[in-house]
């Protein structure tokens, strides 16, 4: 079975693959010839999600599903959240890593969430599934697999970042293995 994931992003892509390994086959936006940068002009990450799975099921006559994700900082008003791809104003991940920690500089409370949304659109219907997970951030990078802001995020209960971890470990826990999984049910019910 085949399933399109609409993303950019080869790490989201790697991620979602080791997870549904042996139960779906992934397709992300190059393998099925989509080079359009689709706008994610939303301010939520319910509103990004959707339009982008929106445009892959008008464009392309498919069914698919995007991830829109954000870490939301309590003492940053929830910051960067839906601007986390681009919270320094570059896509540079050390860039946007190293502008939380200074922001947070001085800062005792450190509480974190990952969040993601995935919108499935299925026959013309948008279906929403959401993942959290809380956590903190780090005073420091620690770690050097994952990506994005993983260095800097520590999940509750662990006394590593998830940029420690393998990304075996990293999909037991995620704010997406656990958006996936809600899709999974639906998809399997
Ligand atoms: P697509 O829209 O093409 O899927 P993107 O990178 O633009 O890819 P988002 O719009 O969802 O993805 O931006 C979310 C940003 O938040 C992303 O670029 C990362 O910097 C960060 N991010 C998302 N999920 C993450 C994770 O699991 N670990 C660390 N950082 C993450």
């Amino acid at each position: 079975k085949k399933l399109v994931f609409a993303t950019n992003n080869q790490h989201k892509t790697e991620e979602i693959r080791a997870a549904l390994i042996g139960q779906y086959e992934v397709l992300n936006l190059e393998d099925i010839g989509c080079f359009t940068d689709i706008p994610e002009t939303a301010n939520t990450l319910e509103g990004n999600a959707t339009l982008k799975s929106n445009f892959v099921a008008e464009h392309f006559n498919l069914d698919c599903f995007a991830d829109d994700s954000g870490l939301e900082i309590e003492a940053l008003h929830n910051e960067p959240g839906v601007y986390s791809a681009r919270y320094s104003g570059s896509r540079d991940s050390l860039e946007n890593t190293n502008l939380v920690l200074k922001k947070l500089n001085g800062i005792n409370n450190r509480n974190a969430r990952f969040k993601t949304v995935i919108s499935l659109m299925q026959n013309g219907e948008n279906h929403l599934f959401e993942g959290v997970i809380n956590g903190t951030i780090r005073a420091e990078l620690a770690g050097d697999k994952g990506f994005g802001y993983d260095p800097i995020f520590q999940p509750d209960g662990y006394e590593i970042t998830f940029a420690e971890m393998d990304m075996k470990e990293k999909n037991r826990i995620s704010h997406r293995a656990i958006a996936l999984k809600k899709m999974l049910a639906f998809l399997t019910k």
